[in-house]
This record gives structure tokens, C-alpha cells and sequence, in this order.
């Protein structure tokens, strides 16, 4: 019988894309420990709850994330696998992210309505309805097509599938490609979209795990499958969202290139309408040889993210990359930018929060007029 010491509680929320996440990680921890049992503990969070809402009108940064923090730091579990992209580029002090898993394809996709069979997205007729509550995507595809409608689409994959084939309201929907791969629907993908055509959201395509700072046993379990490349770009990608104090409440996007000698952040910042935009890249130079790798980081997290096995110069270097291309883009009109689509994301926020108190009176009313 397996000792309780080599139990490993693992948290995942319950969706279909979530628990694929969770046992690739698990899967590929025990090839590398075999002496290990995983337990998976699923749960409900906020952001499953709410199917009604875009996400952006949520206000609510942890939506997808907070509930499994809490069992974190309650020890009911001993890591969380999360999507990189839905995870703050700030988290509690007590945790951390204990490793970034090899990237997948970080670009967006989209899926046609079936009687649009073997269009792009150019062949769409004018007018045509886009589904996606991504900020991001709507203002960048409605520069490149300004007669279609972007509409939202929430739920979880299977759900927004049914919407896009049943209901002959939209003409396609945009996802990420990664999680369509993940779910086995690779052959819905009618096109990927390249970076110039719609730049990813940062870490979009990474998995990264959550766990205890101080969880020594656990960090060590997760250094060995933290990947250097992925955690370098992903490293560098929300140190940029990190100074822009954006989320997924503002259109920011970003396109990374990493060879052994240089890193490069391409980053951009649009308003909500897509009319306006600012991009700007920055690289530097990456040491070709390795510094020494026991070099001492007293602790110091990379956007969250331990250094692990990683070189921390490396780390450094990417963090500096992020943070000063945001800083060369909040020296511009990007300033305005953001501040204006922060605003009117606040505003979209609060008629949302109205628009569901009155659901609710109107409801209430209901209810006591049945009643009667
Ligand atoms: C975030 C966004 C979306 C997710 C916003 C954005 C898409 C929202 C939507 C921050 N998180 O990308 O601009 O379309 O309603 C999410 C997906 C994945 C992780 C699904 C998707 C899977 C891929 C991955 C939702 N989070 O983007 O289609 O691991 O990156």
C-alpha cells in the first residue's frame, strides 16, 4: 500500500478542459515519480457560476482561481493546475506558481458555423457576428474587419459549441487554439490566426501550477517539469501586464520570440473599439553562458513564478524585458489608452451589477405575483 506521505491532493475545477489540464500534469509527474499517488479534489468556482456575464464585466480578476487558492491555503489541496493566462499577475504572498508547463500553440483560432464550411474569416460576408467576450479579440479583428459584430459568448467550450451550431446567431466564434486541442476538436479549427492578425493574450497556451511557498516537497516535485523557454516568455509576458496593471479587463496582447541569444516582447495596447492602438517591441540579449545557477534569489518571484531550475539571470532578464516595454508604451498615447478602457470597463462593470439587481427585483416580482 502507498504511504500517506506520498499523497498528493491535487484541486481542479470541474470542467472538461480543466480536468485534461490537471491529468497532464498528473500523468506526467508520475512517469518522473512513480513512488507518488495523485488525488484529485474538484471544485466550483465564481467564474463557473456566472455564464451570463463577459468576463470583463465581472470585475473580478481571481474568478476562475479564487476558490481553489482558498483550499490551497486551507491544505485540503497540495497544487492547483491552471490555465497561465486566467491567473493574476499578482497572487497571495503565501503562494506561488511552482512551474510553468511546456507551452502549446499560444495563438487564437476560429471555428465557423457550419454552413461557412472551408471559409477564413475574409471570405465572411459584411456584417457578419463574431462570438467572443475577449476584449482583446473583438478590438483586434474589428480593425482588420470593421462590418462584423462582436458579440458575446460565454460558457464553457461544449456549450459555446452547441450556441455556434444550434442557434443561427453567430457566423463563428474565436478560442484559443490550445484549448480546442486539448479537448479534441482540432478539426472544428477552420483557420489560426498568425500575430498579425490577432496577438495572443499573455501566457496563453501555458499551464502553469499553483502551490504553497513554502511546500518544499511539492516545489521539488514541480522543477522538473518546469520548462526554461516557456517560463523565460511567459516570465517576460506578465511582468509587461503586471506594469500596465491590466487583466482581462483591457485589450492588451503580446507576441513573444525567444532564440538562445535573445528574447523579444512585442506588446500592444488598444481601446475597447479597436479604433486606436499603440504596439512597440523590445528585446535583450540573453547570456550565452549559463550564470551560476546557485546564485542566491532570497525568495524574489518572477510575476509570481519561482526560478526553480531555471538560471534567475535569465529570469531577470525576461522580468526587465516585460516591465520596461511597458514602460516604453505608458510614455506614449498607450497611457490614455489603457486608462480610457480600464474606465469603461469599470462602467461596463457597474450596469452589469444593475442590470442583474433589477433581474433580480423583476424575479422577485415574479415570484410573488405566482404566489398569489
Ligand atoms: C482570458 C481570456 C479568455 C480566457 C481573455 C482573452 C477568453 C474569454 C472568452 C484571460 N481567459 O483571451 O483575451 O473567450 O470568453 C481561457 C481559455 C483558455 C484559458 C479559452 C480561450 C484555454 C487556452 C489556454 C478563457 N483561459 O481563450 O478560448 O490555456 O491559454
Amino acid at each position: 500500500m502507498a504511504s500517506t506521505t506520498n499523497v498528493v491532493k491535487v484541486g481542479s475545477r470541474k470542467s472538461q478542459l480543466a480536468l485534461v489540464q490537471t491529468n497532464t500534469i498528473i500523468n506526467k509527474l508520475k512517469e518522473l515519480n512513480p513512488e507518488y499517488e495523485f488525488v484529485v479534489v474538484t471544485m466550483t468556482t465564481t467564474g463557473d457560476n456566472i455564464l451570463d456575464s463577459a468576463l470583463s464585466k465581472i470585475g473580478a480578476k481571481d474568478l476562475f482561481t479564487r476558490e481553489l487558492e482558498l483550499a490551497l491555503e486551507a491544505g485540503e489541496v497540495d497544487f492547483v493546475v491552471h490555465s497561465l493566462k486566467d491567473l493574476p499577475t499578482r497572487i497571495a504572498d503565501t503562494l506561488v506558481i511552482g512551474c510553468v508547463y511546456k507551452r502549446d500553440s499560444e495563438f487564437d483560432a476560429v471555428v465557423m458555423h457550419p454552413k461557412h464550411k472551408g471559409k477564413k474569416l475574409e471570405d465572411l460576408p459584411e456584417n457578419s457576428v463574431i462570438g467572443t467576450s475577449s476584449l482583446r479579440r473583438a478590438a483586434q479583428l474589428s480593425r482588420k474587419f470593421p462590418t462584423f459584430k462582436f458579440e458575446n459568448i460565454r460558457g464553457n467550450l461544449n456549450t459555446r459549441f452547441k450556441k455556434l451550431d444550434e442557434d443561427e446567431k453567430y457566423d463563428a466564434i474565436i478560442l484559443a487554439e490550445a484549448g480546442l486541442v486539448r479537448m479534441g476538436w482540432d478539426d472544428r479549427i477552420a483557420q489560426v490566426l498568425t500575430s498579425d492578425e490577432c496577438m495572443y493574450a499573455v501566457s496563453q497556451g501555458a499551464m502553469a501550477v499553483e502551490c504553497r511557498a513554502g511546500d518544499r516537497k511539492t516545489l521539488t516535485l514541480l522543477s522538473d517539469i518546469h520548462h526554461q523557454d516557456t517560463a523565460i516568455a511567459c516570465i517576460a509576458e506578465r511582468a509587461f501586464l503586471r506594469r500596465l496593471e491590466g487583466g482581462c479587463s483591457v485589450p492588451v496582447c503580446v507576441s513573444t520570440k525567444l532564440s538562445k541569444t535573445k528574447l523579444t516582447l512585442t506588446g500592444g495596447v488598444f481601446s475597447i473599439d479597436g479604433k486606436q492602438c499603440v504596439l512597440d517591441t523590445h528585446s535583450k540579449d540573453l547570456p550565452e553562458e549559463p550564470a551560476n545557477k546557485k546564485m542566491a534569489t532570497n525568495g524574489h518571484l518572477f510575476a509570481a513564478i519561482v526560478p526553480g531550475n531555471i538560471d534567475p539571470a535569465l529570469c531577470h532578464i525576461a522580468e526587465e524585458v516585460g516591465t520596461e516595454l511597458a514602460n516604453l508604451l505608458l510614455a506614449t498615447e498607450a497611457a490614455n489608452i489603457l486608462a480610457e478602457a480600464k474606465e469603461q470597463t469599470a462602467r461596463a462593470v457597474m450596469e452589469e451589477k444593475a442590470r442583474k439587481e433589477r433581474e433580480m427585483v423583476e424575479k422577485t416580482k415574479q415570484g410573488e405575483v405566482t404566489a398569489e
